[in-house]
């Protein structure tokens, strides 16, 4: 069962810039900064009340992140949902038609298992569905 919004991924060129904005913005300072060296990104983290802020800079120009930048401008880059159990929410959507990005779920930053659905699924958006972390 998806529980809430647990981050907004906001894509950003500038991480020190955009960390400096957001800061401001929300008026608390980030909480956690992370490279997910698989991904190619560097996350900084700011609590958001029941949800949280993720900065992301890419750390490789072919990663996703980096792609996602020199084709778009940067703003919001995904949306993740925070789920009880990861298994069955991959094979629900994966019944109801969802392209899941991938078989299994993955280490993401922040202590979660993460899996991703392709945006075509959602209308546009980049979805994420996690978990806290219990494997890897
Ligand atoms: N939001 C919305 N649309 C997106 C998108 C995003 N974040 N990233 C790509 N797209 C769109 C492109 O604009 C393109 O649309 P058109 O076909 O209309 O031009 C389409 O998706 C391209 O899809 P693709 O050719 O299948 O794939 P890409 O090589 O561009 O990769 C994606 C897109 C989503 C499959 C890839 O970015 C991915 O696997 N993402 C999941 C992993 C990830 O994003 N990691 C970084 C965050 C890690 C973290 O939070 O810790």
């Amino acid at each position: 069962m998806i529980k809430k919004i647990e981050h907004i991924g906001i894509a950003v060129n500038n991480l020190e810039e955009a960390t400096k904005t957001y800061e401001t913005l929300l008026n608390v300072a980030p909480y956690k900064t992370e490279t997910v060296e698989r991904e190619g990104v560097k996350t900084i983290f700011f609590d958001c009340g029941e949800s949280k802020i993720e900065l992301l800079g890419a750390t490789r120009e072919d990663s996703p992140v980096g792609k996602y930048l020199s084709k778009q401008k940067e703003g919001i880059h995904h949306i993740a949902f925070y789920v009880d159990d990861l298994q069955a929410e991959m094979q629900r959507l994966q019944k109801e038609g969802f392209q899941l990005l991938s078989e299994k779920p993955k280490a993401g930053a922040d202590g979660k298992s993460i899996v991703f659905l392709h945006p075509k699924s959602n209308h546009g958006v980049l979805v994420e569905l996690c978990e806290d972390q219990t494997q890897f």
